[in-house]
Order: C-alpha cells, then sequence, then structure tokens
C-alpha cells in the first residue's frame, strides 16, 4: 500500500493496513502485529469467471503455457487466469501505448543528459525466482511483501517479479554499472483508480567511483542523493513541465537513505515513484565495495495518468478505439479527452470476517468477477460486537469506461460476489 491510498482512503482502512501493505516501504511489523494470516494460510484460488481462458502467451518470443503458471492443485500457487492473460501484453513495448511513449520519452531524457551511458532492457522476463525479487535486494525473510497475500506466486522458489528492483543484482553480477529497465510487474492489492494488479515500472540504477565523488569533497552517499534527485527532478521537469511535487522520507530494504517523490494530481498527492541510495550490501555481491550507486523504481502508469490526464489505471487496458486512437508515437502533449462518463453503481457487501480474511483477497474475488467493471472497493463500515467477532462493510463501486451497465448485469456480478465471497474466503455474509 503506498503512502498515496493511505492518505486518500478512509481513516478505517488503517486497520486494513497491516494485512495488506504492498509496496516495499513498509517495514516487517512488530511481531505482535504479524497475523499468520498472512504467511501461512493457505489462501484459496481465485478462479477466473469473466475471461476466456487463455492457453498460452508470447513473452519476447518465448511460449509459456497456462499450466506452467496458473497451477490449480498447488497451493502455494495463486496466479488466476486473469494475471495469466496480461503476461504476454508488454504494454511498455508498443509505441502508440501511453505506457511505451512516457516510456520512450523518459529514454529521450538519459539519452540527451547523460549521453546514451544509460542501457535500455525492457524485454526481461516477468517471471523470476523469489531470491532474485527478494533476497537479492536483501527484502527480510519476515517482510510483508513476500507473503502470498502480497505477491504472485507460481510455485515456492518462483514469482511474477512484484518490482523491477528483482533484476538489479544480476545486472550488477553481469558488469551493468548504468541501466534503465523496463517491465510490467504484478502485486495483489487494493482497488481503485490508481492501483491495478498488473502495472508497469522503470528501474533505473547508476553506479559512482571514487573519482566521480571525490572531486565534489562531499561525502559518497550524500553525493549520490542529491545527484539522484537532481536526476528524477530533471525528469519530472523533462515530462511535465512545471509541476508541483514534494520528497517524502521512506524505507526501502535496498537503499538509505530512501525517498519518494508525489505530484499533484486531481487535488491530491500522487506517488510517482520510490528511489534511494543502493545498500552497500548490494554493491558488495558484484564486488564493488569501492562505490556507491542510486537506484529508482518509475511507476510508469502513474506518471502517464499525469501526463495524459488519464483519470483511471483501468484505460491502459482498454483495447477500445475512442481510447488507444486518442495517442500516437511521440505525442507528449495529448490530453486525453474522456469519451463518455458512464453512470457509477455502487453495492454493499457486509461480513463478519474470519481469521484469515484480507482485503486483497477479497479484491481477487471481486476482480475474478466483474474484471475490469469493478472501479474502487472501499471499506466503509468496520466494527467488533461484544463476542469479539469483526464485521466489515465493504462498498464496491461497478462502472464501465466503454458503456453503461445495466441494473440486471450489476446486481448478477454482485450475487456472484456474494457467492463466491461466502465460498472462498471462510466469512459469514450478514
Ligand atoms: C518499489 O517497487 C521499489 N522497488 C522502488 C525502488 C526502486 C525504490 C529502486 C528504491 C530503489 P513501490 O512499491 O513504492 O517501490 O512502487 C514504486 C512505484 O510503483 C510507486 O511509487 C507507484 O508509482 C507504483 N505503484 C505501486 N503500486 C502500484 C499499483 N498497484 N498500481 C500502479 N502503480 C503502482
Ligand atoms: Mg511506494
Amino acid at each position: 500500500m503506498t503512502i498515496f491510498s493511505v492518505q486518500s482512503t478512509l481513516f478505517s482502512r488503517a486497520s486494513i493496513v497491516l494485512l495488506s501493505s504492498n509496496g516495499f516501504k513498509r517495514f516487517s511489523f512488530a511481531s505482535s502485529f504479524s497475523s499468520n494470516a498472512v504467511y501461512s494460510s493457505p489462501l484459496p484460488k481465485m478462479k477466473k469467471r469473466r475471461y476466456p481462458i487463455v492457453s498460452a502467451v508470447d513473452i519476447g518470443g518465448v511460449t509459456i503455457a497456462r499450466n506452467d503458471v496458473v497451477k490449480d492443485d498447488d497451493p502455494t500457487n495463486n496466479v488466476p487466469d486473469s494475471i495469466f492473460s496480461k503476461l504476454g501484453m508488454q504494454l511498455h513495448r508498443r509505441d502508440k501505448h501511453p505506457i511505451g511513449i512516457i516510456k520512450n520519452a523518459i529514454y529521450d531524457y538519459f539519452d540527451s543528459n547523460y549521453a546514451k551511458k544509460f542501457e535500455k532492457l525492457d524485454d526481461l522476463s516477468p517471471i523470476v525466482s523469489t531470491k532474485q525479487n527478494f533476497d537479492d535486494v536483501l527484502v527480510p525473510a519476515d517482510h510483508v511483501s513476500r507473503s502470498l497475500n502480497d505477491t504472485y506466486y507460481i510455485d515456492s522458489q518462483t514469482v511474477l517479479r512484484c518490482h523491477t528492483s528483482a533484476h538489479q543484482a544480476e545486472l550488477l553480477r553481469k558488469g551493468h554499472s548504468r541501466f534503465l529497465v523496463t517491465g510490467d510487474v504484478y502485486r495483489r492489492d487494493s482497488i481503485d483508480a490508481t492501483h491495478y494488479p498488473v502495472f508497469h515500472q522503470m528501474e533505473g540504477f547508476c553506479v559512482f567511483s571514487p573519482e566521480d565523488w571525490n572531486e565534489s569533497g562531499k561525502d559518497p552517499t550524500l553525493y549520490a542523493a542529491e545527484d539522484l534527485k537532481k536526476c528524477l527532478e530533471g525528469l519530472a521537469r523533462h515530462l511535465f513541465g512545471s509541476v508541483e511535487m514534494r520528497w517524502v522520507d521512506t524505507y526501502f530494504p535496498f537503499t538509505d537513505p530512501s525517498f519518494e517523490l508525489e505530484i499533484y494530481f486531481k487535488e491530491d498527492w500522487l506517488e510517482v515513484l520510490g528511489c534511494g541510495v543502493t545498500e552497500q550490501g548490494i554493491l558488495k555481491q558484484s564486488g564493488l565495495e569501492n562505490n556507491v550507486a542510486w537506484a529508482f523504481g518509475l511507476g510508469l502508469e502513474r506518471l502517464a495518468m499525469v501526463l495524459f490526464d488519464i483519470p483511471d489505471i483501468r484505460l491502459f487496458w482498454s483495447s477500445d478505439e475512442r481510447f488507444t486512437s486518442q495517442f500516437g508515437k511521440g505525442e507528449l502533449g495529448v490530453k486525453f479527452k474522456p469519451f463518455s462518463k458512464y453512470p457509477p453503481c455502487y453495492k454493499d457487501i457486509s461480513f463478519w470476517i474470519s481469521e484469515s480474511f484480507t482485503e486483497n483477497n477479497f479484491c481477487e474475488v471481486v476482480r475474478g468477477i466483474a474484471g475490469d467493471l469493478v472501479e474502487e472497493v472501499k471499506l466503509i463500515d468496520n466494527f467488533t460486537n461484544k463476542k469479539g467477532m469483526t464485521s466489515h462493510c465493504y462498498r464496491i463501486v461497478f462502472r464501465s469506461m466503454e458503456r453503461s451497465l445495466t441494473d440486471e448485469e450489476v446486481n448478477d456480478l454482485q450475487s456472484k460476489v456474494r457467492d463466491e465471497v461466502k465460498r472462498k474466503l471462510n466469512v459469514e455474509l450478514r
């Protein structure tokens, strides 16, 4: 869970933050808070309903079969078909798609400011080992991001990368020292206009040698931190011209100090990237103990939302011509014109939760049934009765980006959500 969503949602969500805090800045819980549910309870497999089952996808010329990724009988596998079907999409490699356009614009910034010294990689497979995704970047063994609640596991050793930082260590080991890695990343997460279970990141990494900082007379960490901020502020100006932004101190296991950049967008602060000065332990793995480095991870959807004025993250996945035709290769000045705003439809669902209940599991059930017709899932009421039973009430906002939904259709979706929630989540509907 990002700073942005914590700030912009109901205070009652705070109770949930402990269970579903996606993102890397959050340190592992104090043990009194740690919930077995997050780590050990077998999570239900969410079978997808609305999506046709895709039997294979192509990732940069390599064919991946559904059975290699979606394993119905493996309890450590939690990849639904809806996620598998996104694996071959590669929006970041489409020059006329907003994600591809923003990637190219960032490339231009680095090419012109750093004389093409940054290598660019955008075809690394999103299927990585837990070692790459976590261990190599010093994510502690009990960090929340490792849980089945937050990450899509193919098996106990293999995940869909949840950040492009998964490639830092292997690239350093291969001798790369300045690089940009772009790719699709996967996270079980909450549902709203700025969160989606698949999104795109660009990782930037830059190693410095003593001759770089010696001349400045500065402490190497300070030197790197200042260079990093200057680089990213320059990038923001390159993309947006003048825009209101602020730095926020944060925590990541792989950097120290660590920062996030937020941009003022639609009357709120939107977190667009995380970054920091790389932990020495990571450099040491590649014999770079006499160096310092900075790293960043950009959220490309978030940047593209600001740049093109795109109000809802689901739109990036739309194949509706009224969306796709608005963007062209290299066109940065475009502002998205909403083709129509169709009415939302609100449905509430209340239930007594069980020990193992998590909001991410609930959201996955809703997405499995409603797909991109769900706009937001919000906890609107939360109380514990005298017997110690806790009730949650969620408001589900259904809205299509492309058409008006009928009452009948929404009622049908809601009734399926109720059935599935009862069947899969071990809760008692109220
Ligand atoms: C990371 O993923 C770190 N790996 C970033 C990093 C790299 C830090 C290198 C330091 C050094 P975080 O979980 O905050 O951090 O995600 C980075 C960015 O991805 C966020 O700032 C946000 O822009 C975007 N993001 C995160 N979750 C989502 C989501 N569910 N949907 C869309 N964008 C998201
Ligand atoms: Mg973050």
